[in-house]
């Protein structure tokens, strides 16, 4: 293994989501699951086990209420002590019964200024957290034409994110996450990475947009946004996970690997560019999970997403740029994408597994967690309890 490849995996990053480990569901059922995670303190401790299994998940996100506390501080001090950093903050602008209408895009100018209300609270939230990133996703939309002005609806929007963004920290960033469809289903306010790209244009150098692999049509190339918005400087980070059909959230890589490298492909390549924009773009990509697991094992499955950005990424590493370079300036066709393919197909877990063991990790994570007893002693622990669906009640919950 070149040094290179060495520290580059060294240096990966995944950042996992609160919501991950708690009980969630689709809006049929929720099914409970055995020691799913019921309060932002055990969320905290299922992160720090998959942090101590891979080395490279030090982060989780936040969901603000469901994770909310009385004592950020002290939250961000109970993470450190399991092994983890406190990350992205998530505001939720879309479970009050009032924003029927939307939030920041309702008709209703007091919904609008409750929800920038609660976003500007979440700005204060990541002061005290030392988060960088406030991550938005709005549900506003509309679902039959004519239901609203969509134009009027668009300067709702702007009015909201400029005042969200020129509250942020010094050193603080907001990532505008946009997605097709759903819960609205006529229009929806931030429908594109267009749509996101032109108000985080207009809003200023800290507005940079989130990429959630289940947020486009079928059949759209997101390797080639992310190219896109790398080069512009505007891209600020990935939600990733895994869909067939809508935003189905799985586990990252199982039906999309190829599409998983390609985006990986560009990142690495935006870290080689000689220019400081990209490079420093690139640089500076927030790498986190969003998924929403049914029927699956929290952990094992975040285990899993972790695990596969980490392949993905090292297949990634593996293409030999001078030979793309050429083949692409040779106008070789299939030469360039061969030099694609011969990365993709390189089976990297024996040198993967080589990594973790000269970094005294297991081997073989996912073994060593169904080995550990982890799974047993939370369900011991913390039973099966009801309820979830990703939208549990207001949390103040203390350690248990
Ligand atoms: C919703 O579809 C988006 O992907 C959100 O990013 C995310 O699922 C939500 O913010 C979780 O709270
Ligand atoms: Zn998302
Ligand atoms: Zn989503
Ligand atoms: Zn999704």
């Amino acid at each position: 293994m070149t040094p290179d490849l060495w520290s580059a995996l060294q240096a990966q990053r995944i950042e996992t989501p609160s919501w991950g480990y708690g009980n969630s569901g689709t809006r049929f059922k929720t099914f409970a699951a055995p020691g799913a995670a019921r309060t932002v303190y055990e969320k905290i401790d299922d992160a720090a086990e998959v942090q101590r299994l891979t080395g490279i998940a030090p982060s989780v996100a936040l969901h603000i209420p469901w994770d909310e506390v009385e004592d950020y501080p002290a939250l961000g001090a109970y993470a450190r002590k399991q092994g983890v950093e406190i990350g992205a903050i998530n505001p939720n602008v879309f479970q009050d019964d009032g924003y029927r209408l939307g939030s920041v895009c309702s008709p209703d100018e007091a919904m609008r200024e409750q929800a920038i209300v609660h976003l500007l609270d979440c700005v204060a939230i990541m002061k005290q957290t030392g988060s960088r990133d406030l991550s938005l996703w709005f549900a506003d939309g509309t679902n039959y034409a004519g239901q609203d002005d969509l134009r009027a609806r668009k300067h709702r929007m702007r009015a909201a994110l400029k005042r969200v963004h020129d509250a942020l920290p010094e050193n603080g960033r907001m990532l505008v996450e946009y997605k097709l469809f759903e819960p609205a289903f006529y229009a929806t306010d931030l429908f594109d990475w267009g749509a996101a790209y032109a108000h985080c244009l207009k809003i200023g150098d800290k507005a940079q947009v989130l990429v959630d692999l289940g947020h486009h049509a079928q059949g759209v190339n997101i390797e080639q946004i992310v190219a896109f918005l790398l080069d512009e400087g505007r891209l600020g980070g990935f939600h990733f996970n895994a869909r067939r059909y809508a935003d189905d959230d799985l586990i990252v890589g199982t039906s999309n690997p190829f599409e998983l490298f390609c985006i990986y492909a560009e990142l690495v390549g935006a870290a080689k560019s000689t220019d400081d924009l990209t490079r420093q773009t690139a640089e500076s990509v927030a790498y986190m999970i969003d998924q929403s697991h049914n029927i699956e094992p929290k952990v094992e499955a975040m285990l899993q997403s972790v695990l596969n950005c980490q392949e993905a990424y090292a297949k990634a590493l593996l293409i030999d740029q001078d030979s793309l370079k050429e083949a692409q300036a040779a106008g070789d066709v299939l030469g360039a994408h061969r030099v694609l393919q011969d990365a993709y197909k390189t089976d990297v877990r024996p040198l993967l597994m080589e990594w973790r063991e000269s970094r005294g990790l297991n081997p073989d994570p996912i073994a060593a967690h169904r080995a550990s007893g982890y799974q047993q002693k939370v369900a011991q622990e913390r039973g099966t309890a009801q309820g979830g669906g990703g939208y549990p009640e207001k949390k103040t919950a203390q350690p248990v």
